[in-house]
């Protein structure tokens, strides 16, 4: 019986630790490499030229934005959050007036410095109304972003 159990265990394990296919699945199994649950997919909210927003990104960028407005700050030496005047025509949700504050494609919020070509626009009450770009656009016009 001692013997039968000890083929028996060798038999089991010897091809384990041998074949490297086995050797591999077993530290690594294969279903989990195969599986996109574990890979982090950023959903985009809106692109603004090859720039991927999430909702989230847009959503902390209107939030520092709104807070200085409300604070009367601006962020860093910069003039933002600053009034937009829509020249362009574009159709918000809500009427106006509106405010612009930088949206930063590192996915971090704009603190001053250099305030990159995109933008998201909020009302006195800190409504969310899209993003817009100078990517694409001529001069200092801007150009909508798109869902998605
Ligand atoms: P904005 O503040 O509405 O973006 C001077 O800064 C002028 O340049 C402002 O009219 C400003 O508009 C615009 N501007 C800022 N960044 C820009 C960019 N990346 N491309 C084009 N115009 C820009």
């Amino acid at each position: 019986m001692y013997a039968f159990k000890t083929l028996l265990g060798l038999a089991l394990a010897v091809p384990t630790l041998t074949n490297p296919l086995l050797r591999v699945r077993s530290l690594f199994p294969l279903t989990s490499l195969l599986t996109t649950s574990n890979i982090h997919q950023r959903q985009c909210a809106e692109t603004c030229g090859s720039t991927c927003y999430t909702q989230s990104d847009i959503d902390a960028a209107v939030q520092q934005g709104y807070s200085d407005y409300q604070s009367g700050q601006t962020a860093g030496s910069s003039s933002y959050p600053h009034q937009y005047n829509d020249r362009e025509g574009f159709a918000f949700p809500d009427s106006g007036p509106y405010y612009e504050f930088p949206i930063l494609g590192s996915e971090q919020v704009y603190t001053g410095g250099s305030p990159g070509a995109d933008r998201v626009i909020f009302t006195g009450d800190g409504t969310y109304e899209g993003v817009i770009t100078h990517q694409g656009a001529a001069g200092n016009d801007f150009l909508q972003c798109t869902a998605g």
